[in-house]
């Protein structure tokens, strides 16, 4: 049985962690980024339908991120019609040939040429989950006035890092797709004006052949630097 007690009037719980020797913790840490190191971005999907239940628990997995003060200040739209992905992609794609043809520059451009991305979004009607990822600028309590949430962006951050460990442990793939502008994604769902589209996540299996770019990730001599 966990103790709990009050302090300071709130209630707390007493929290306690398994206890790994160094060895052990040696093997989990670099089993755990080996894991990780095998997630890709993933822009061909199976259209292979994924039990709703999955998508739950990797929303809720999502949801165990740490936020400011505690607010949990996203919400994740889950779109599984296919009128509505339609939508989406038509929608999406009108902004994304705009983007392509002329909002981008030339640099830009050609960084994304490995990637081999364009303004075709077909996995936007092939992928069995749309996930959309909104932030919650503030929020409305019964009376209609605002209350803060804080560092949103951070949190919102967060808990997609998080989605997207949760999508590649469950066996299946995601791409995190920026839109731009993501408004449109507040129209079609009809979300409040407290909320703010953050990420659109493509969710399923991979398609039968998947070939990705041939990317390196950076050294820990290039990412880390010890004091
Ligand atoms: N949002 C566009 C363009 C795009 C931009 C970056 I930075 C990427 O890493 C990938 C794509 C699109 O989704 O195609």
């Amino acid at each position: 049985m966990k103790r709990s007690k009050q302090i300071q009037g709130h209630p707390y719980i007493e929290y306690t962690k398994p206890h790994y020797s160094e060895e052990e913790m040696k093997s989990r840490s670099q089993a755990f980024y080996e894991w990780l190191d095998t997630r890709r971005t993933v822009r061909d999907f199976s259209d292979k339908p994924v039990p709703k239940e999955v998508i739950d628990n990797i929303l809720l997995a999502s949801s165990t991120a740490p936020s400011g003060a505690h607010k949990q200040p996203w919400t994740f739209c889950v779109v599984q019609s296919a009128e509505m992905k339609k939508q989406i992609r038509e929608a999406a794609e009108k902004e994304e040939y705009e983007s392509y043809h002329s909002r981008m520059s030339e640099e830009w451009l050609k960084d994304l040429q490995p990637l081999g991305t364009d303004w075709h979004k077909p996995f936007l009607e092939i992928a069995p989950y749309l996930i959309i990822v909104f932030k919650r600028a503030y929020e409305l309590d019964e009376k209609g006035e605002k209350k803060n949430n804080y560092y949103v962006s951070e949190s919102v951050g967060l808990a997609s890092g998080l989605l997207l460990a949760a999508i590649h442990q469950a066996g299946l793939v995601a791409l995190t797709h920026t839109p731009s502008p993501m408004n449109f994604l507040s129209k079609l769902l009809n979300r409040p004006e407290n909320e703010r589209p953050f990420l659109l996540i493509p969710v399923g299996y991979p398609a039968e052949e998947t070939f990705v770019p041939d990317l390196k990730r950076k050294s820990l001599e290039e990412i880390a630097v010890y004091y």
